[in-house]
């Protein structure tokens, strides 16, 4: 399987309960790499546009408003699939339904406040990291 990278997120349930550096030891024992990192505060025109693809949905605006409500990581994972193995360690959507060691099933507080994004296909990670990061922030 061929290396990868992918975009993580950690949100804001999970920075404002300090847990940045047990959700990074999560990604580590996985094999995934941390090769770029950023905590930034993210506008309601940013977290908007991140998640454009649910506009329509009904909770549009209380996930964007959400995102915007602390400080978030952005990150680049790379690994061998990357982008399958980040969602694996993830854990499901909703935590009631995440595997037992997923990030979401520890840490997770509700289908909203879930802790972590990541990509979910190479085109979504190749756009989600160009969002966030310039090539020159991205040193492998
Ligand atoms: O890729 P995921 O983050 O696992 O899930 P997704 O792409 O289906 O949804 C993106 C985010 O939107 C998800 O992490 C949390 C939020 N979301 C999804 N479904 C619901 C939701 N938020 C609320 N409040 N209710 C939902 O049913």
């Amino acid at each position: 399987m061929a290396t990868e990278r992918t975009l993580s997120i950690i949100k804001p349930d999970a920075t404002k309960r300090n847990l940045t550096g047990k959700i990074n030891a999560k990604f580590e024992d996985a094999g995934l790499r941390i090769v770029a990192q950023k905590r930034i505060q993210l506008s309601l025109a940013q977290a908007g546009q991140f998640y454009a693809e649910h506009k329509e949905r009904p909770f549009y605006g209380e996930l964007t408003e959400f995102m915007i409500s602390e400080p978030v990581v952005v990150q680049v994972l790379e690994g061998e699939g990357a982008i399958l193995k980040n969602r694996e360690v993830m854990g499901a959507t909703n935590p009631a339904n995440a595997d037992e060691g997923t990030i979401r099933k520890e840490f997770a507080l509700s289908v909203g406040e879930n802790s972590v994004h990541g990509s979910d296909s190479p085109e979504a990670a190749a756009r989600e990291i160009a969002f966030f990061f310039s090539g020159l922030e991205l040193v492998g």
